[in-house]
């Protein structure tokens, strides 16, 4: 996840300072959806100069103050009737963050083609192969550059080709998320931008009213004979309709990741759909152009009116990060597993460690040591890691693995999962295992971070950056990528196929399964007006769920002040079943997996005190909800992956109690998001 903003004037004269000024300040309405590195691209400032790519490590305010710096002089206040330029800031997936790795990234060193990039391109190391073999050389470690140097490509073989055309020829070819914004010297005062999967929108403004609202679709034919000139467009649904770019004279055009970047310039939008290619030609008409048709397809992109104020947009239609967050889950799970499993297959490959799998299968135990919520997802996960890999897992807290002096040895394993890879314990201990000799493997959101850097090999999460200092979208997509180590681990396992197979249907439908769990909200929400003003919350459940029980306590915790306990249900009567009467609020996680007798059980022993549980089920379980008269329904999957459905109404109660209770939910008092100091 990153921030794109484009910037072109068509007739409407602006300098290339204020050119400047305006991409500046897109990237800063962009720069909550990422921040590590950020660039912009402009034309040079003399007569036959190249493009201008200036980019810089660290936030907005250093590109600005290299800007202010780099960008003098008289050249850069004469006013320019037509210019394009585009900017990014990134949140690294492939490469560290680094000048060379920041966006734009360009075709050759003339900087001929310069895109700038959101999301991620699975096949980038097949389309570099065949860049390389004709002679291309790359100089980042980005997957993004890939896309540069293949419209490149596309230029040089076919000399045809509107900008247009090399762009929609280009991403046929790749696999994976983006959404990309180009310019080019060859296509002076042009702009080509394009989405699958990423979010892109096209802001328009106009100093007269437009003569549309819409712009219809250009299709190419489908089939065009390989090497062949692109053949003559058609427009409108069945192809006789007379085509109509959106011409206007002096039009400002505006390309950007969401509507924060534009709103202050215009209200006038066209929400790119995937596959979509926008085209600002030379002569200032925008046209939207597809390869085929598609029969559910309107044809047209509606030019839509925006009626939010700025604050709104950014979080969307959301009062907080942490509700925007939680309500992204189903997306960004599926973008931690976006190009490592192949629902068609059944394969999982995670690139970054896969060379290292068959030394992980020699090991003698695998150590997963972690903080807070990401040590959560370590308990969550153990159980089906020993089942799949058969061999002992440990779940460390790091604090504590460093207060023990634990043993470590040549041939342990050592997972260091962390959300934003410079959590202090995390990273000590990562350090003192590395010393004995253990392979580190890190498992984090953030690449580039100190765990990333010194670790030997490591998973991505891939989750997109997280504002809200209580970790909920990041907490899910560790999940994910550890059972899909456990999925890799036991590819060859005969024995273990069918369970395999199990699961990978269970990742498949994760998405539209959050979705329907996230629809409880409300009455997630009526529950919070029973509980809010009480000073204690327990929950309990065992076995796949008891991880749940720990990281909603947590939750609860942190964002209400409450005092909360995550209680496994097998030690109930061991200590805290005294706490349960009548009064008190329980919550227990009860659903049909090998533990739900013994659940069961428990839910007696407390409904026996009277105690009056609420329940997070599954669906239509009627049996289990006549032991309550509030129950939470969530969708069934498989026994391992539940505990990410039973989190996501733990997640919504902890926020709604916050709100109810006053709370700053993005910023719990006395909590930091990157906890730096031991
Ligand atoms: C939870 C918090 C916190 C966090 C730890 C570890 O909501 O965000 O518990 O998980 O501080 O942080 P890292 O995952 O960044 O190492
Ligand atoms: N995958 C690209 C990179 O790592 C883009 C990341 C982003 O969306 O910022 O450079």
């Amino acid at each position: 996840m990153c921030g794109i903003f484009a910037y072109l004037n068509y007739l409407t004269p602006k300098s290339r300072q204020q050119v400047l000024d305006l991409l500046l300040q897109g990237l800063k309405r962009l720069e909550y959806r990422g921040y590590d590195s950020t660039g912009v691209a402009i034309d040079g400032a003399s007569a036959g100069d190249d493009i201008l790519l200036v980019r810089r490590i660290g936030k907005v305010k250093v590109l600005e103050d290299a800007i202010g710096e780099l960008c003098r002089g008289e050249a850069f206040n004469q006013p320019v009737d037509i210019h394009i330029g585009i900017a990014h800031t990134r949140w690294a997936t492939h490469g560290v963050p680094s000048e060379v790795n920041s966006h734009p990234q360009r075709s050759d060193v003339e900087n001929s083609f310069v895109v700038v990039h959101n999301g991620i391109i699975t096949n980038y190391k097949d389309v570099k192969t065949l860049l390389e073999k004709r002679g291309y050389v790359f100089e980042s470690e980005t997957d993004t550059e890939v896309i540069a140097k293949l419209v490149h490509h596309l230029w040089q073989t076919h000399p045809g080709y509107t900008f247009g055309e090399l762009v929609e020829q280009a991403i046929q070819q790749l696999e994976g998320a983006f959404a990309i914004a180009f310019k080019s010297k060859h296509f002076p005062g042009e702009c080509v931008a394009s989405r699958r999967g990423s979010p892109l929108l096209v802001g328009i403004k106009a100093k007269t009213k437009l003569a549309t609202d819409h712009v219809p679709i250009l299709y190419a034919k489908a089939h065009r004979p390989h090497g062949q000139p692109f053949p003559v467009l058609q427009a409108g649904s069945d192809g006789s309709a007379e085509f109509q770019p959106l011409e206007h004279k002096e039009v400002e055009y505006f390309f950007a990741s969401d509507a924060s970047a534009v709103i202050e310039h215009t209200n006038r939008v066209i929400y790119l759909e995937d596959d979509d290619v926008a085209a600002v030609k030379r002569d200032g008409t925008l046209s939207i152009h597809r390869l085929n048709k598609c029969t559910d397809d309107p044809h047209i992109r509606e030019i839509i009116t925006l009626k939010m104020e700025i604050q709104q947009i950014m979080k969307g239609n959301y009062d907080y990060f942490m509700l925007k967050e939680i309500f992204e889950q189903p997306e960004s799970v599926v973008n931690t597993m976006r190009g490592r499993v192949r629902f068609d297959t059944q394969t999982i490959v995670l690139g970054g460690i896969k060379e290292y799998i068959p030394e992980i299968k020699r090991c003698r135990r695998l150590m997963l040591i972690a903080c807070g919520t990401s040590y959560h997802s370590a308990v969550a996960t153990r159980q089906l890691l020993e089942e799949l890999t058969e061999l002992p897992v440990m779940v460390e807290l790091a604090s504590d693995f460093l207060d023990r002096n634990t043993p470590i040895f040549r041939d342990d394993v050592c997972f260091f999962i962390s959300q934003s890879g410079e959590t202090a314990d995390t990273l000590m201990s990562l350090r003192y295992c590395k010393q004995r000799g253990a392979l580190i493997v890190g498992v984090t959101n953030t690449v580039g971070s100190s765990i990333c850097r010194e670790s030997n090999c490591g998973v991505h999460i891939n989750a997109g950056p997280e504002i809200g200092v209580a970790s909920t979208k990041a907490y899910t997509s560790q999940f994910i990528s550890l059972v899909m180590f456990a999925l890799v681990m036991s590819e060859d396992r005969l024995s273990l196929q069918q369970r395999r197979q199990e699961i990978i249907a269970g990742l498949s439908q994760l998405d539209e399964h959050i979705r329907s769990v996230l629809k409880l909200n409300s009455q997630v929400q009526e529950l919070a007006k029973e509980l809010y003003q009480h000073k204690s919350l327990l929950i309990m459940g065992r076995g796949f769920n008891f991880a749940t029980c720990l990281e909603g306590a947590l939750k609860v915790k942190e964002l209400t002040y409450m005092h909360s306990e995550g209680i496994l249900a097998g030690e109930l009567k061991h200590g805290p079943l005294a706490l349960v009467d009548d009064e008190m609020p329980v919550l227990m996680i009860v659903t049909r997996d090998p533990v739900y007798t013994k659940c069961m059980n428990a839910l007696q022993q407390v409904t026996s005190r009277k105690g009056r549980p609420i329940l997070i089920c599954e669906e239509n379980d009627t049996e289990t909800m006549s032991f309550s008269t509030r129950s939470l329904q969530i969708p069934r999957t498989v026994d391992c992956l539940q505990g990410i459905l039973t989190v996501i109404p733990l997640q919504l109660l902890s926020y709604h109690i916050a709100v109810l209770r006053g709370c700053d939910v993005d910023c719990p008092r006395n909590l930091a998001k990157s906890v730096t100091v031991e």
